[in-house]
């Protein structure tokens, strides 16, 4: 029989081999012609398979609350200082790209891992930040620097609101309050943060939707998936600053002197 040379890469999402590209099996004709959108093509191109309509609706709302947040946020601050220092596109969306990290944007994937974990190990919310404490780990997902217990994140309550509405159980989100109540308890800005709420949402998405099995969940959590989310639908606002700085022609950036302290 025929003897296949071995292969230097393997790909299991896409194939633009035939007449037409096909995402995860599904011709590129049925994406638009069913009307598929954005949600859906994540869900093919990340999770290889087509998700429930109010999961891949979940998925354009974590997008589109997150594509932007003004433009002191550290990522937008670099893409600015970037695009007036006269580079190009693609280098200004990197360097605002490059803060998404542990304390910006990039703390859903630990927020669902400790949430995950310490929901599933049954820790009271007492046991589960005390416990973060005495290892140094800040709660990752908790704690904003703008907003409080009195000036709450509306993104927040509005995915919180949509998965109460849609989804068929919220327990990991419900864990997440309480955790927030306790943290409120020790200062007022540790409210549950847009990270805290996506990590515990997902969670319920992926073990409510009845689509993923336990060890499917557990691989996505353990890879990190969902810091992806932030990443991808931030690019649409560092992309905005780019043109925005471009558009208003704004020169070089020089960080003013008074705005230092000098000190030996
Ligand atoms: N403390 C977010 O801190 C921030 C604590 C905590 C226990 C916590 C901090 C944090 C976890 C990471 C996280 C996502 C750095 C945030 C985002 C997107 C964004 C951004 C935007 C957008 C803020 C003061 C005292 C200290 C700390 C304690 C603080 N957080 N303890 N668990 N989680 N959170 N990141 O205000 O005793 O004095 O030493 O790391 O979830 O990024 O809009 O800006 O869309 O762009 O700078 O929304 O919470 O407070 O560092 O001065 O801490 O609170 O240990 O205690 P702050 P600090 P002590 S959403």
């Amino acid at each position: 029989g025929k003897v296949r040379a071995p292969t230097h890469i393997i790909s299991t999402i896409s194939d633009d081999r035939g007449e037409e590209p096909c995402y995860a099996g599904v011709p590129m004709s049925t994406i638009i012609e069913q009307g598929y959108g954005v949600g859906d093509v994540i869900s093919l191109l990340w999770f290889k398979r087509s998700l429930p309509r109010y999961c891949t609706q979940f998925i354009e709302i974590c997008i589109m609350l997150c594509a932007d947040h003004g433009p002191c946020v550290s990522g937008a601050h670099n893409s600015i200082v970037t695009a007036r220092a006269g580079k190009d596109l693609v280098s200004s969306l990197v360097s605002g790209l490059l803060t998404i990290g542990p304390r910006f944007g990039g703390a859903i994937d630990d927020a669902a891992r400790y949430f995950k974990d310490a929901y599933d190990r049954g820790l009271t919310p007492y046991e589960f930040v005390e416990g973060m404490k005495k290892k140094g780990i800040r709660v990752p997902g908790i704690g904003h620097r703008i907003k409080s217990r009195d000036n709450r994140d509306k993104r927040v309550q509005l995915l919180q609101k949509y998965a109460h509405t849609h989804f068929p159980s919220v327990k990991y989100m419900e864990y997440a309050v309480q955790v927030e109540t306790y943290t409120l308890s020790k200062a007022n800005n540790l409210v549950m943060n847009v990270d805290g709420a996506i990590g515990s949402l997902f969670l319920d998405l992926l073990s409510g939707s009845g689509m993923f099995t336990k060890q499917e969940i557990d691989e996505i959590v353990e890879i990190g998936y969902l810091n992806g989310l932030f990443v991808l639908a931030r690019s649409i606002g560092l992309i905005g600053h780019t043109f925005d700085q471009k558009r208003l022609k704004q020169p070089l950036y020089r960080h003013p002197w008074e705005d230092v302290l000098y000190t030996k």
